[in-house]
């Protein structure tokens, strides 16, 4: 297993829209092992394949206090069960040290398949379905910045600029 670099704000590669997985292989089970070595490693619930440079339509997550329920959606959809919607202090492994409010809707049903392609249906609320929809953001080039104050974002972008400029 390998721990991958994660792309960090405002990175360009975290505006591709990711294509859908077609092959169900080694290869994939590999990059799903080493998607949850890397977020896991990170301290992070989930992690989307585009965070990693990988533009193909997997994520996967792990809400749970002891770490012991990894949950991988490959080609995920969702629709919103209840418009309710609720609000979380959000963060992200690709913008780092930066935590904001975001409203997302409560209740949803994921559909997706697993890593041998098997379709599977689940239903989330709370915590898990907010990541499942900031993880899904990450496929289409969203990250949750974009949902905050254009004056806030630009902020964070500036600190990171800088954070990154010093590593360099
Ligand atoms: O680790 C993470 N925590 C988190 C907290 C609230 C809402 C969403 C998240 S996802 C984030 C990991 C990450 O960046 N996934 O893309
Ligand atoms: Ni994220």
């Amino acid at each position: 297993m390998a721990i991958r670099q994660i792309l960090e704000f405002p990175d360009p590669r975290l505006r591709k829209i990711a294509s859908p997985v077609t092959v169900f292989d080694e290869k994939l089970e590999v990059l799903i092992d080493d998607m949850f070595e890397t977020m896991y490693e990170a301290q992070g619930i989930g992690l989307a394949a585009t965070q990693i440079n990988v533009h193909e339509r997997l994520l996967v997550i792990d809400v749970s206090e002891e770490k012991e329920n990894p949950l991988t959606f490959i080609n995920p959809r969702f629709e919103i069960i209840e418009e309710e919607l609720s609000e979380y202090d959000e963060g992200c492994l690709s913008v780092p040290g930066f935590y904001e409010t975001v409203s997302r809707p409560r209740r949803i049903k994921v559909s997706a398949q697993d890593k041998k392609g098997e379709p599977f249906e689940m239903e989330a609320e709370g915590l898990l379905s907010t990541c499942i929809q900031h993880e899904i953001d990450h496929l289409d080039g969203k990250l949750f910045v974009d949902y905050i104050s254009t004056l806030k974002r630009q902020r964070i972008r500036q600190k990171l600029e800088k954070e990154h400029k010093k590593s360099a």
